[in-house]
């Protein structure tokens, strides 16, 4: 296999002008993007994707939960592909480039490879995965998941959303729902580019995170009942007040992420109060609590003092609270292999480099589990995401887009 060679670049002109073209589909009010999986913009981001793979030379595969497969043939038919994606979907006020910027990555190389004839001998697969925000329909990476085993395709189909909507109708509805069985496309390996969502490369001043591990995920989803009353001539006393329990849980999830500092971190983003009115006690609150950490150990002893704490907040105030498990995923250690790769490669090029573990949940942590997979990471500016003003500059963009492509056509076994 000829050595990679440290001038072999991505277009960063031709990047950068597909991330500004995908953005201007499902536009968001403050300059970001509101692409939700499985609305009708997100229907539409698809169809220029695959409108863009086809031009590329590719042939487009679709499973049945909508994930796609876009294949540049290698010279070995019979060789695992390398696969390389994210995904379209975005938060209701995203940014411009959480996931998308791994799914046009991986578009990129196969226009690079396209340009200068090169030839693998694996095939290479850009993947766009249904739902890995997991805002519209809980969990995130939801299609990856049933990929990897984790889900059953019937649940993911029965998980609904705010107003009652089906995921599975949904995806019929939009008309990307495939007929390929989910899972059963074997992979050589697997590798995301994802921006950081978070300070620490911008403030090391890093271009390339090399992302050794993912952090675990807890999702409890908690109902407290309480009882509606006017909050004019309810005496204090005399109140069964949800909205107050969910403000002292919150303050106890506060206390329980700091008891485990530096990595550990909770809070609660998904909030229904009820009635919701100015003048009504809330007689009933539903949100979901957040939890995360490198450390297994630790998820297992937030999730247990959150519960056992709203308990007895609970319990003191003579409310009724329940639970559900909505979400939730192990720590995760990446391939090592493939790990190395991306490091060799940011420093064939000059890129600069740290290990890094990642803060936010990636398909790449469920692809982990059936196929050797690894993530690269570039810099966002101020760490900030899931925010219409999440932004990254045009050099952090194409140095993860170059790392990637090394990692990739490495492990795909270049041949010219
Ligand atoms: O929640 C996450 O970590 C991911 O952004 N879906
Ligand atoms: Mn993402
Ligand atoms: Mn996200």
């Amino acid at each position: 296999m000829p050595a990679l060679n440290s001038n072999l670049r991505i277009n960063g002109d031709r990047l950068w002008d597909s991330l500004m073209e995908m953005a201007k589909i499902g536009p968001g009010i403050a300059g970001g993007n509101n692409r939700q999986t499985l609305t009708d913009e997100d229907a539409e981001g698809r169809t220029l994707f695959q409108n863009w793979c086809e031009s590329a030379g590719c042939t487009m595969g679709l499973d049945q939960m909508g994930n796609m497969f876009a294949t540049r043939p290698g010279s070995d038919p019979e060789a695992l592909p390398v696969y390389v994606g994210s995904h379209l979907d975005t938060q209701p006020t995203g940014g411009k480039y959480d996931g998308i910027l791994g799914v046009l990555g991986g578009l990129e190389i196969i226009n690079t490879l396209n340009d200068l004839n090169i030839k693998t001998k694996h095939p290479i697969v850009v993947t766009n995965w249904t739902n890995e925000e997991g805002t519209r329909y809980a969990p995130p990476m939801l299609a990856s998941g049933v990929f990897g085993g984790v889900h059953t395709q019937e649940w993911a189909y029965d998980r609904v959303d705010a107003d009652g909507k089906r995921f599975g109708d949904e995806l019929v509805r939009i008309g990307w729902r495939g007929d390929e069985k989910v899972g059963e496309r074997k992979m050589h390996a697997f590798f995301e580019l994802h921006i950081e969502q978070g300070p620490i490369l911008e403030a090391e001043n890093k271009d390339i995170g090399v992302v050794t591990h993912g952090q675990g995920l807890s999702w409890t989803e908690i109902t407290i009942i309480g009882k509606d009353s006017h909050t004019g001539s309810t005496p204090m006393h005399m109140r069964k007040n949800a909205g107050l329990a969910m403000a002292r849980i919150l303050e106890n999830v506060d206390e329980i992420a700091l008891s485990h500092a530096p990595h550990a971190v909770g809070a609660a983003g998904h909030i229904d109060v009820y009635p919701n009115s100015r003048n009504v006690i809330p007689g009933k609150v539903v949100f979901t609590v957040d939890l995360r950490s490198p450390e297994l150990a630790v998820i297992d002893d937030m999730e247990q003092r959150l519960m056992s704490g709203a308990k007895k907040i609970c319990d003191d105030m003579g409310l009724e609270v329940s639970f559900e498990k909505v979400g939730g995923f192990d720590p995760v250690t990446f391939d090592e292999k493939c790990v190395s790769s991306i490091r060799n490669a940011a420093e064939r090029m000059g890129y600069s480099h740290m290990n890094i573990i990642s803060g936010a949940g990636h398909d790449a942590c469920w692809i982990n589990g059936v196929a050797p997979s690894a993530m690269v990471m570039c810099p966002c500016v101020d760490g900030l995401s899931h925010n219409e003003a999440e932004d990254i500059s045009k050099e952090w963009a194409v140095a993860g887009a170059d790392v990637l492509m090394h990692a990739v056509i490495e492990t795909a076994e270049i041949l010219t």
